[in-house]
């Protein structure tokens, strides 16, 4: 049978958590009395004291920085091979003298957790973004002697001003050169007034259900809009959540650009290769969409031989272990088995395309093992 492979799964090194836990301001780490309890604190919104805890961050176990956690998971879901990615918001927010060399340490921290299971971890690696495009340039060059690393993550921010920032082309140039996938990945969500009022008593629902996937699709469109793909055809983009929307989108996104007088006559456009090409070729979408309708959409935007499994370990755990059929061992997690039958229900009767989306995909487009 074939291995089972996670590429999307996230780890922040001990050198990162310390890094957060020297912070006063988002993104850090910190307690609220009298709870002893270390609470990780990342997303735009959620450190504002009058709101509940549960919208306060998320308590920070040792699954989020503990790798030998990451393969007891693998090996209590059947996973054989995982692609780890520093989690949200990476460097985003340090400042340009810091970034390049916190970079480098992270990746050769993450770098060296893989060579800690060899075979079993492979990694997207992280650049430092704040830095401008020759720092991350140079790191991208330097991953090249790096074993186990397959690509990069990078936020939809890119260097602080969206992925269709034009400074970013010497970058999208060395990823195309190197084969160096982005995994893309959203953070900022979308403008608190877009949730509306009372969107504090929902906890995290509409900014990780609604404003992740929107923000992946409009990075994405504006990277179609400005050609990015028509001048990097080299370029591959992984995008998380299955892409949030734009497989759902990619028809009236398509017939917007169409009908738009302004971008039609700037002539920017005029040979540009249009959106269906693009998914079906620069376009990788994971599978981490929690649906069988979902899953569908992914593969017919894409093809079911460019969706591949994941599981967004070590967010979204059991709330509790009530679940737990035998009572022995370590818990299921519901957010990866619900993604396992929803692979199952899609792709029902064809066992190839399960396989090929559960893992054949991964080793054959990332080139693991
Ligand atoms: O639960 C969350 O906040 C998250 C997050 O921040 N990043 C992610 O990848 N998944 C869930």
């Amino acid at each position: 049978m074939s291995k089972i492979v996670d590429i999307h799964t996230h780890v922040y090194p001990p050198a990162y958590v310390e890094l957060l836990k020297s912070r006063t301001t988002v993104p850090y780490i910190r307690v609220f009395p009298p709870s002893p309890t270390a609470r990780l604190i990342i997303l735009p919104g959620e450190d504002d004291a009058s709101t509940p805890s549960t919208s306060r961050g998320r308590p920070l176990g040792a699954e989020y920085f503990d790798i030998s956690l990451k393969i007891s998971f693998m090996d209590t879901h059947g996973i054989g091979i995982s692609v780890i990615s520093l989690a949200n918001p990476w460097l985003d927010f340090l400042p340009p003298s810091e970034a390049a060399e916190a970079a480098a340490a992270i990746n050769d921290d993450i770098d060296a957790m893989c060579n800690s299971y060899p075979g079993r971890l492979y990694a997207f690696a992280t650049l430092p973004v704040s830095a401008g495009q020759e720092a991350c340039v140079a790191e991208v060059r330097r991953l090249a002697g790096m074993r186990w690393v397959r690509g990069v993550v990078l936020g939809t921010g890119g260097m602080g001003s969206g992925m269709d920032d034009p400074r970013l082309d010497d970058v999208y140039t060395a990823l195309g050169e190197m084969d160096l996938p982005v995994f893309l990945h959203p953070h900022y969500g979308l403008p608190a007034e877009a949730y509306g009022p009372r969107a504090d008593e929902y906890g995290h629902v509409l900014p990780l259900a609604m404003g992740f996937p929107m923000e992946t699709t409009i990075s994405v469109a504006r990277m179609l809009l400005s050609s990015v793909f028509d001048r990097h055809t080299q370029l591959t983009l992984l995008l998380a959540h299955s892409g949030g929307t734009l497989p759902f989108l990619a028809g009236r996104l398509e017939s917007c650009i169409l009908h738009d007088a302004h971008l039609q006559g700037t002539g920017k456009l005029r040979n540009r290769r249009d959106v269906w090409d693009v998914l079906k070729t620069n376009i990788l979408l994971d599978a981490v969409v929690y649906s069988a309708l979902g899953l569908r959409a992914a593969a017919e935007a894409s093809g079911a031989d460019r969706v591949l499994f994941g599981t967004d370990h070590p967010f979204f755990p059991p709330l509790t272990n009530e679940d737990e059929e035998d009572g022995g061992g370590e818990p299921q997690w519901l957010s990866v088995t619900t993604n396992y039958a929803a692979i199952d229900a899609a792709f029902a009767g064809d066992k190839a395309k399960s396989a090929a989306v559960l893992g054949g995909n991964a080793v054959r487009l990332l080139k693991l093992a």
